[in-house]
């Protein structure tokens, strides 16, 4: 459908208003949410994605992508839900302890959003203690660490430390991800995954959840 490429295009161009236009009429002219979603909304973020990975576009444009998105997940949400499109798996996320940065992980949280994933987003700066607490409140298929800092990282294995002695750690795959993190770390900290970037984050997600 011709509309589903101008929209994957508009929300590459970060677009918010067309984007929610263009959701709409293609809702009114009876094209189903999921369609929309696929293969307009997660077309679009993934170009995204490989351009931002390969320099093409920048933090600011990536950011008019991500509002982009929100504005049609906004119309597209109670559509989903009336339509019965059953969440593949809960996913809890938060920015580790001392560390202000959150645009990556709002990123990744929009584009697991996309994937039909419902996100429990805990935000920034996150005490060990306040995942062990979600987990056992939302009990999550995946938590979701970000840390972008060489210092806060560190935290990454303090909470998973606090997760392992609250003896919820069966319960839950974890996967970790920011700028400094690498499959090394991961490995170090006792992680179940790593992804460098939102759109590898979806294929973790889904490899971690077959497994
Ligand atoms: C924006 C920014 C800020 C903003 C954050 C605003 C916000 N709401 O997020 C503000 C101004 C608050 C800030 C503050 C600071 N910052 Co700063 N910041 C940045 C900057 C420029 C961009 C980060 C960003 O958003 N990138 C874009 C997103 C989309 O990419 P991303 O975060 O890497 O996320 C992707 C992946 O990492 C991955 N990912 C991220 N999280 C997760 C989670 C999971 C589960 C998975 C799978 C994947 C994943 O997927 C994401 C999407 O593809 C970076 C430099 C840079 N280019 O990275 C410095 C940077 C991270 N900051 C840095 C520093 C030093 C600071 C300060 C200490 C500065 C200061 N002296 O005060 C403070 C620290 C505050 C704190 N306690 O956290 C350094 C860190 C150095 C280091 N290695 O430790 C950097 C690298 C800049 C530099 N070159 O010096 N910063």
């Amino acid at each position: 459908m011709k509309e589903l490429q101008e929209l994957a295009e508009q929300l590459i161009n970060g677009y918010s208003d067309h984007v929610a236009r263009l959701t709409q009429e293609l809702l009114d002219k009876g094209a189903t949410p999921q369609t929309i979603l696929n293969e307009g909304l997660v077309a679009g973020m993934t170009v995204v994605g490989e351009r931002m990975r390969s320099g093409e576009m920048y933090l600011p444009e990536v950011l008019q992508s991500a509002s982009a998105m929100h504005a049609s997940l906004k119309i597209l949400k109670p559509h989903l839900v009336r339509d019965g499109v059953e969440s593949r798996g809960k996913i809890l996320m938060g920015t580790v302890k001392g560390d202000m940065h959150d645009i990556g992980k709002n990123l990744v949280g929009i584009m697991l959003e996309g994937a039909g994933y419902e996100i429990v987003d805990l935000g920034l700066n996150v005490q060990a203690q306040k995942f062990v607490e979600a987990i056992q409140t939302h009990k999550p298929a995946i938590l979701g660490l970000s840390a972008m800092l060489t210092t806060t990282m560190l935290h990454m294995k303090t909470t998973i430390d606090a997760i392992t002695q609250a003896g919820v750690r069966a319960n839950v795959k974890i996967l970790v991800g920011g700028a400094p993190v690498s499959q090394k770390f991961a490995d170090e900290v006792g992680a179940d995954a790593y992804a460098r970037d939102a759109v590898k984050a979806v294929d973790k997600v889904k490899e971690l959840l077959a497994a």
